[in-house]
């Protein structure tokens, strides 16, 4: 399998992930702006969306959307208990986790990233922002992970996301289960791995 990444950008979830899982895999960084990976092959013959993550598969075919990336990981090796099994209630309630992580904390984080936002607009964005991430400070507050199971792919998402936060002057001590638990997932082994890998 082949990971597509840019450094920093969420597909540091799927690249935890594998490495959780012992997965063999290549990683092979992607230069956002010019869309060529680093041996300079143009990234959107790979992905025509032209963003990362993209996870090649040893069958060529390639997949995107973290969500899905994620939930493919875990399911190769169910033992790992990243996730929950599908057809369970459980795994429609991990999905509900990874559609909040993507559409409200990664989709409002990531318009922060626009230089053409006007201040204003921006200050709207947080807002709402704030608001989301004070519904997941109570749930961490209750539990260590997004679901009461352990930690799982969820984790690795939120943890990814959430680290752009301080980019945006974002003091995250106002959420104080949220900075546990980024100290928290910032231990694992394969998170410290795939950070240095990264070297971010
Ligand atoms: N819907 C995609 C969004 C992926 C995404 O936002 N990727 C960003 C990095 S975090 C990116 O590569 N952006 C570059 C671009 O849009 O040109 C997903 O959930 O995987």
């Amino acid at each position: 399998m082949k990971l597509y990444y840019a450094p920093q950008a969420c597909s540091l979830a799927p690249h935890i992930v594998l490495r959780e899982l012992d997965q063999p895999f290549e990683l092979i960084r992607v230069d956002n702006r010019t869309k060529k990976t680093i041996e300079g092959d143009d990234f959107l013959a790979i992905n025509p969306k032209g963003y990362v993550a993209a996870l090649q598969l040893d069958n060529g075919e390639v997949l995107t959307e973290g969500p899905a990336i994620l939930q493919y990981l875990a399911d190769l090796r169910p033992d790992a208990n990243l996730a929950p099994a599908n057809g369970t209630f459980q795994r429609v309630r991990l999905q509900e986790c990874l559609n909040f992580v993507s559409t409200e904390i990664h989709g409002g984080l990531g318009w922060l990233f626009s230089s053409q936002f006007p201040e204003a607009v921006k200050a709207l964005i947080k807002e709402k922002l704030f608001k989301r991430l004070a519904v997941l400070n109570e749930t961490l507050g209750r539990q260590d992970y997004l679901l009461a199971g352990g930690f799982g792919i969820a984790d690795a998402y939120l943890f990814t996301v959430l680290r752009w936060a301080p980019l945006f002057a974002i003091d995250m001590n106002q959420w104080p289960a949220l900075v546990r638990f980024q100290a928290s997932i910032e231990q694992r082994p394969a998170v410290k791995a795939a950070l240095a890998a990264e070297a971010v």
